[in-house]
C-alpha cells in the first residue's frame, strides 16, 4: 500500500549527496539482525569478552575507555536523600516508575494502565471509574503500554502538578498527580492506533497577550482507515494518521489534525507555538520494507495557533461517532506556506526522536537508519511559515555524521547534544554549534567530542533537567536493552538497565548499572525540590468516608448492602459482619489511622480483593456475594505488633 510517493521523489539537494552515505535496505536489515544477535548469544567466552569491552558489534568501536572514576563521590549513603527523582515508564508493564538518583533507589511503581494487587488499583471501585469499565463492572482493559512519560510546565520548567504518560496499546493518555504519585485520570483517544509520542506544552498562560493553554500532544504511529469500523479495509486512499490534543486540566480531547505520513515520538517549542513528530512512515506503508522505501521521511512541524484558529472558525470535520473536530493537516489541504497548518521538513530515512534543545533555538531528528541527526532551525521554520522562503529542506542548518542507529538526544545547557546510538551500543556527545559551521562548509571543525560505550543496546537516553529550560547538564541516563552480562542471571527473561553517566566534564563517566524492570523506554530526570508530595490522604477528599469507628455498620435495601467499615491499627470497625448469598456488596473502607505511612491492607480470600488503604484515604470494593461460608478478612500489609490479629470475619449466609 502506496498512496503517497511524493516523498521517494523527491530529491535531495545536491551539497548533501555527497555527505550522506545511506545504508541501502538490505544491508540496514543485516546490521540490525547482527546487533540483535550479538546481545542474544552471550555464552560463549570470546562473545562475552567482545562484548565487554564494547568492541565486536560494530566492527570497530571508537570510544575512549572511561578514566578512573571515583565511585564514592556519587554515593548516597544510608539515610541521605538523592537529588534527582527520576520518573520512567513501564514500557508494555503499563506501569510508571519512581527512582531516585544517583542511588538507582527504587521508590515506587505507580500502577496506570495495569492491574496491581499491591495497591489494589483495577480492583477498587475509585480506580476502575480512572480505568474504564464494562457494563458488568469488570475492567474495560488490563493491558497498558507505556513509553513517554513528561511532566507538567509552567514556563519551561516542570511545575510539579502532574506527570502525563501514553498507552501505546489502546490509545489512552493517563495523568498522574504528583501530590500522591497516584493516576486520576486516563483519557481514551477516539479514532486512533499506535498512540505513541507524548508531550506537554511547555508553557502555561503566562503572556495574556497569546491565549496558552496546557495542552499535550499525542502522536499516531500506526494508519488506520477512517472509521475504522470494517469498511475499507484495504482501501490506501482512506487510511491516514492524526496528532491528538488533549487539555491538561480537562483531560478533554481538544482537536485531532490529519496528516500525510505517520507520527512517531512528539516534542514541542518553549515559545509554546509548536509542536513536531518525526515521520519514519512518510511511505504510507504496510510491511517494514515499504516503510523503509524511502531515502528520505519527515519531521513534521504542527502551527498550533493556526490549528486552534481553523477549529475555532469551524474549518473542521468529525470522524464516525467521534465529536471530536479534526482539520487537514495533509500537503494537499496546505498548499501555501503562509497557511498552513503543517510543515513537512525531509529527514533522512526512518527517523527517531525529535527532541527540543533547551535554549529554545532547535529541533534535533534522530536518523535510526540513517548515520545523522539533522539540526531544524525553529525560527527558519517561523520564517517558512511566514512564506519567506519555499523549500522546507531549508530549515535544516546540521546534519551531522555521529554513528549507527541514533534514536534519541539528550542536552547538558552548555551547547552539547547526547544521542543514544543502538547498533553503535554507545552515546555520542556532539557540538551543536559546531555541527552547524560544519554543515555551512567549514570542514575543518569536528562537531563530535566524546564517545561512550554502553551495555549494550541503548534507547532513550536524557539528562538531569534536560528537558527544561533549568537543565543542570550534571547527569545522562542510558536505558538500555539486551544487558545479558552485566547482572546475575535470573533466566531468559534479563533485567534491562539504566546506565548513569557523569557529563560534568569533557569526557563522559559511567558512574553506574541501576537494574531495571523490563521494560523501561521514556524518562525525565527531576530535581527533588521541584516535587512536594502530601505524606498522608485527606479524609474529605471522598465523599463516602466513614469517619468515625461508630458509624460502621451494614446498610441493606434489598440485595444491595453496603457495608461501612473503618481500619485502625491492630482492628477492623466491625469484627465481623453478614450478608447473604448472592447480595451485591459494596465495602467502603477508610484508614482511620493519622501516623504517616501507617496502611493496612484488606483481603479477602476467594472473592480475589486485595487493596491498600494509606493513612486517611477511603476506597471501596463492590462484588457479588456467590460463595457461602466464612471468609476471614485480614489486613495484608504489616501494621502493628498485632497485624496478624487484625481481621474481620465475612459470613455469608446460605440463601
Ligand atoms: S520509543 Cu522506546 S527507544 Cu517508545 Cu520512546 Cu525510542
Ligand atoms: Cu493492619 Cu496489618
Ligand atoms: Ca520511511
Amino acid at each position: 500500500m502506496t498512496s503517497n510517493d511524493e516523498t521517494s521523489k523527491e530529491t535531495p539537494n545536491l551539497q548533501d549527496v555527497s555527505r550522506r552515505k545511506f545504508l541501502n535496505t538490505a544491508a540496514l536489515v543485516g546490521l540490525a539482525g547482527a546487533g540483535l544477535s550479538v546481545g542474544l548469544t552471550s555464552c560463549k567466552n570470546e562473545e562475552k569478552s567482545a562484548a565487554l569491552t564494547g568492541a565486536g558489534k560494530t566492527g570497530g568501536s571508537t570510544a575512549s575507555a572511561s578514566s578512573a572514576v571515583t565511585y564514592g563521590e556519587f554515593e548516597v549513603p544510608p539515610g541521605q536523600l538523592d537529588e534527582y527523582y527520576e520518573f520512567s515508564s513501564g514500557g508494555h508493564s503499563g506501569e510508571v516508575r519512581v527512582y531516585a538518583l544517583p542511588s538507582g533507589r527504587t521508590l515506587k511503581r505507580i500502577p496506570v494502565f495495569n492491574i496491581d494487587c499491591e495497591s489494589g488499583w483495577g480492583i477498587t471501585n475509585e480506580s476502575k471509574a480512572i480505568m474504564g469499565t464494562h457494563p458488568d463492572g469488570s475492567p474495560k482493559y488490563k493491558t497498558g503500554d507505556t513509553h513517554h512519560v513528561h511532566g507538567s510546565y509552567t514556563d519551561g520548567t516542570y511545575n510539579g502538578k502532574y506527570l502525563f504518560v501514553n498507552d501505546k496499546i489502546h490509545g489512552r493518555m493517563a495523568r498522574i498527580r504528583l501530590d500522591y504519585m497516584v493516576c486520576d485520570k486516563i483519557v481514551e483517544i477516539p479514532n486512533v492506533q499506535g498512540t505513541h509520542g507524548i508531550f506537554p506544552d511547555k508553557r502555561d498562560p503566562v503572556d495574556p497577550k497569546i491565549n496558552y493553554t496546557t495542552r499535550v500532544f499525542l502522536g499516531q504511529e500506526f494508519h488506520i482507515p477512517q472509521p475504522n469500523d470494517g469498511r475499507d479495509e484495504n482501501d490506501p486512499k482512506k487510511y491516514y494518521c492524526m496528532l491528538t490534543c488533549v487539555g491538561s486540566e480537562s483531560m478533554d480531547v481538544l482537536w485531532q489534525c490529519k496528516i500525510d505520513g505517520n507520527l512517531d515520538l512528539i516534542a514541542t517549542s518553549y515559545d509554546g507555538t509548536l509542536a513536531a513528530s518525526n515521520q519514519y512512515n512518510t511511505e504510507n506503508g504496510v510491511t517494514y520494507e515499504e516503510m523503509m522505501a524511502a531515502e528520505r521521511d519527515a519531521c513534521v512541524f504542527f502551527n498550533i495557533a493556526r490549528i486552534e484558529a481553523a477549529v475555532k472558525a469551524g474549518k473542521y470535520f468529525t470522524i464516525g461517532t467521534s465529536k471530536v473536530p479534526v482539520v487537514d493537516g495533509t500537503k494537499a489541504a496546505n498548499p501555501d506556506p503562509k497557511t498552513s497548518l503543517t510543515c513537512y521538513v525531509p529527514v533522512p530515512k526512518n527517523p527517531h526522536g525529535v527532541n527540543a534543545t533547551p535554549d529554545g533555538k532547535y529541533f534535533i531528528c534522530a536518523g535510526k537508519l540513517s548515520p545523522t541527526a539533522t539540526v531544524i532551525d525553529l525560527a527558519l521554520v517561523h520564517k517558512w511559515f511566514d512564506g519567506g522562503f519555499k523549500d522546507p529542506r531549508d530549515t535544516v542548518v546540521a546534519e551531522p555524521e555521529i554513528g549507527l542507529g541514533p534514536l534519541h538526544t539528550g542536552f547538558d545547557g552548555r551547547g552539547n547534544a547526547y544521542t543514544t546510538l543502538f547498533l553503535d551500543s554507545q552515546i555520542v556527545k556532539w557540538d551543536i554549534e559546531k555541527s552547524i559551521a560544519q554543515f555551512k562548509g567549514n570542514s575543518k571543525v569536528d562537531p563530535i567530542l566524546d564517545r561512550i560505550d554502553v551495555h549494550y543496546q541503548p534507547g532513550h537516553g536524557f539528562t538531569s533537567m534536560g528537558e527544561t529550560k533549568d537543565v543542570d547538564g550534571k547527569f545522562f541516563i542510558s536505558d538500555n536493552k539486551f544487558t545479558k552480562d552485566r547482572f546475575l542471571p535470573v533466566g531468559p527473561r534479563h533485567p534491562d538497565s539504566g546506565q548513569l553517566i557523569d557529563i560534568r566534564g569533557d569526557k563522559m563517566r559511567l558512574i553506574a548499572d541501576h537494574s531495571t524492570h523490563p521494560e523501561p523506554h521514556d524518562a525525565i530526570i527531576v530535581k527533588r525540590d521541584l516535587i512536594r508530595t502530601k505524606q498522608i490522604n485527606d479524609l474529605n477528599e471522598h465523599p463516602l468516608a466513614v469517619k468515625d469507628a461508630k458509624d460502621c455498620r451494614v446498610v441493606r435495601s434489598g440485595k444491595k448492602v453496603t457495608v461501612h467499615l473503618t481500619s485502625q491499627a491492630p482492628a477492623f470497625g466491625l469484627r465481623e459482619f453478614t450478608i447473604k448469598q448472592g447480595d451485591d456488596v459494596t465495602i467502603i473502607l477508610t484508614n482511620l489511622d493519622k501516623v504517616e505511612d501507617l496502611t493496612h491492607g484488606f483481603a479477602i480470600p476467594k472473592y480475589d480483593i486485595n487493596f491498600v488503604v494509606n493513612p486517611q484515604q477511603t476506597k471501596s470494593v463492590s462484588f457479588k456475594a456467590d460463595k457461602p461460608g466464612v471468609y476471614w478478612v485480614y489486613c495484608t500489609n504489616f501494621c502493628h505488633a498485632l497485624h496478624l490479629e487484625m481481621r474481620s470475619r465475612m459470613l455469608v449466609e446460605k440463601a
